[in-house]
């Protein structure tokens, strides 16, 4: 198999990037990793990520692909085994659930960020108002429940690893309340690709990063972090 060179630019604590080193790691693509500081990125990101964000992938040290869902499929296309489904339909729903927890990524990081205790408990009914949807789909459809690790897998393990990390009384997530997503996750947790798809020090990293910002939320989930490093 002849791969490109795959360079990811990545931000250690972003979910986004998660989802594609997960995807990288589990076809056991060799890919070299570059951290940038997302809140001083060097010119050189600004002029090649479009959008201003991670991930970005640069293919054959040349071609930017961005957006994590665009790159994982990408890397799933050129890497056995396939995890999208040959079906048109099938593939359709896999990019729609995709879409959906991204907005469930955003939701958690409205909750693990909100500056206000108003915002925050507003922003721990709307996950856990998403957290309710995804669990009954999961009862009744057998594309999300497949046994089978999947690009929907992928960008899934980011938001429970967070949530299984912040356990908190006011979290969205309960495990007892969503015992499939929770299966999922026992499922995932012990992965290789899940595991090593963060650095070592994730958690004090997680904590730094909350820190250094203001708010009801941050401020909480740093003290909780660092208490547990
Ligand atoms: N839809 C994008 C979202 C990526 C994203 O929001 N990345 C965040 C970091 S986790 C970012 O780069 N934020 C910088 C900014 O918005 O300026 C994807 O799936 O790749």
């Amino acid at each position: 198999m002849n791969l490109p060179h795959l360079h990811l630019i990545s931000f250690a604590i972003c979910p986004f990037v998660q989802r594609s080193v997960i995807t990288l790691k589990y076809k056991k693509v060799p890919f070299e990793l570059d951290l940038i500081n997302l809140l001083d990125p060097p010119d050189w990101f600004r002029e090649r990520s479009p959008l201003g964000k991670v991930p970005v992938l640069i293919v054959d040290r040349e071609t930017v692909l961005f957006e994590s869902a665009v790159i994982n499929e990408y890397i799933d296309a050129i890497t056995p085994p396939p995890l999208m489904p040959a079906e048109p339909l099938e593939q359709a729903r896999t990019r729609a659930w995709i879409e959906y927890l991204s907005e469930q990524t955003l939701a958690q990081y409205q909750w693990m960020t909100a500056s206000t205790e108003d915002a925050f408990e507003l922003a721990r009914h709307t996950a856990a108002r998403g957290l309710e949807r995804l669990e009954q789909q999961m009862t009744r459809d057998d594309h999300l429940a497949t046994p089978d690790f999947s690009l929907i897998d992928a960008a899934l393990a980011p938001i429970l690893m967070r949530y299984t990390l912040l356990e908190d009384p006011d979290s969205p997530w309960e495990a007892d309340c969503f015992p499939r997503l929770a299966g999922r996750w026992e499922a995932l947790r012990d992965m290789p690709a899940v595991r090593d798809s963060v650095p070592t020090d994730f958690t004090a990293q997680l904590a730094d990063y909350l820190r250094q910002r203001e708010g009801f939320a941050p401020a909480h989930f740093a003290a909780k972090l660092a208490a547990s490093t």
